[in-house]
């Protein structure tokens, strides 16, 4: 008589065979996130140290949030997190709009993270607030980017002020750094004071350019160019190569009427091709170049530390300004002397030595 087989289970028909885990570690850790509504300043700063995306962004929104209970708590989370922060490379890049920001960063960002490097991108926009749709644009610009595991992008926060937009970004470079990210790119659109601003939070300043497009001069008026450390002249493919390596020249002889930055870096200046993938690699090298000169000469350290003095008294005028504007019995004095000044009863100068008297008083 035949033996019989011993009967066996259809589930053991894959022994030896790795079986999927029932539910995936990031389903659950989703599900965790979502249950705990509201975790502790302590869960956070671990999250965040230990790389937890999620918790980053949870954390960056209680900094944009406008709700004081979220300030203090973000406060607390960034000041747990601050000595793991700073160990990155803040990289500004402006450029007027459709100059190929969002295509150079998708490009660039990629270039960094291919060498093993940690990107996050912040754009600094106080216009976004009015055209929230904007980062969707973006994020279709910077496919890959977005899908990198490497790389983390952030919309710019929305706010009335530049000021106050340009304070979160700062807290959210900090939290980005504990989150381990070593490279951070801060994105604004040259079309007004927001350079400035990102000037002031960045170790290097990039300027992206199109060849021809007439507002070469401008730049250099607003001084935007004095700032650069590089000029990269975009679109430089196609027929507008040409074009491209003219409008280097030109910079190339502009830039020498400026003085020597204090940083002893001579501002480079380059074309390349956001679209095309080309020339990324030698601004790559230039950014190289230019941290190991910084690091070496001291300017590096010595301008981290003045940008955090400039942001500790610009903090401080933004509160008082807030301050007295917020007082309610300023608000209504204001209108009553904006009225006598009208009317000659009183002279700007004194209505506002009333005004400042009114506001120090309980
Ligand atoms: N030929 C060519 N086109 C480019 C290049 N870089 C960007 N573009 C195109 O220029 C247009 C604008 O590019 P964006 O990257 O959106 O420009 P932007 O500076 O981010 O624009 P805003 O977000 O509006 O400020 C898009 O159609 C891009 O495909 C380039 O190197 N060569
Ligand atoms: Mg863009």
């Amino acid at each position: 008589m035949r033996k019989k087989m011993p009967l066996e289970s259809a589930l053991k028909e894959v022994e030896g065979i790795q079986q999927p885990p029932a539910t995936i570690d990031s389903s659950i850790e989703n599900i965790k996130l979502k249950r705990s509504k509201n975790p502790s300043e302590t869960a956070f700063v671990e999250k965040i140290l230990a790389g937890d995306i999620s918790y980053l962004s949870r954390a960056i929104t209680l900094i944009e949030s406008t709700n004081p209970k979220h300030h203090a708590k973000a406060t607390s989370i960034i000041e747990k997190c601050l000595p793991f922060a700073n160990n990155s490379i803040r990289i500004g890049i402006t450029g007027v709009p459709g100059v190929g920001k969002s295509t150079f960063i998708e490009a660039f960002g990629k270039y960094f993270t291919k060498n093993g490097k940690k990107v996050a991108v912040l754009a600094i926009d106080p216009s976004s607030s009015i055209n929230k749709g904007s980062i969707l644009g973006d994020k279709t610009r910077m496919e890959d980017l977005v899908k990198d595991q490497n790389a983390y992008i952030r919309p710019s926060p929305s706010g009335d002020s530049l000021g106050g937009v340009a304070q979160k970004t700062r807290e959210t470079i900090i939290l980005c750094e504990a989150a381990g990210f070593d490279t951070i790119f801060i994105e604004t659109v040259g079309v007004g004071q927001s350079e400035t601003a990102v000037h002031s939070m960045v170790d290097f300043f990039l300027l992206l350019k199109l060849a021809g497009a007439g507002d070469e001069l401008q730049g250099i008026k607003r001084g935007i160019i004095e700032m650069a450390d590089a000029i990269v002249i975009n679109k430089a493919d196609n027929n507008n190569v040409k074009r491209a390596k003219i409008a280097k020249a030109d910079f190339t002889r502009a830039l020498h009427l400026f003085p020597l930055k204090d940083s002893e870096w001579t501002p480079k200046i380059t074309t390349c091709s956001a679209f095309y993938n080309e020339g990324i690699d030698n601004i790559y090298n230039i950014i190289k170049d230019y941290f190991k000169l910084t690091k070496s000469n001291g300017y590096f350290d010595k301008r981290r530390g003045n940008q955090n003095n400039y942001w500790l008294l610009e903090t401080i005028n933004q509160q008082l300004k807030y301050n007295f504007y917020n007082k309610s019995a300023v608000k209504e004095a204001l209108k009553k002397y904006d009225k006598d000044i009208k009317n000659l009863k009183t002279t700007p100068f004194k209505a506002a030595e009333e005004l400042l008297k009114l506001s120090n008083k309980k």
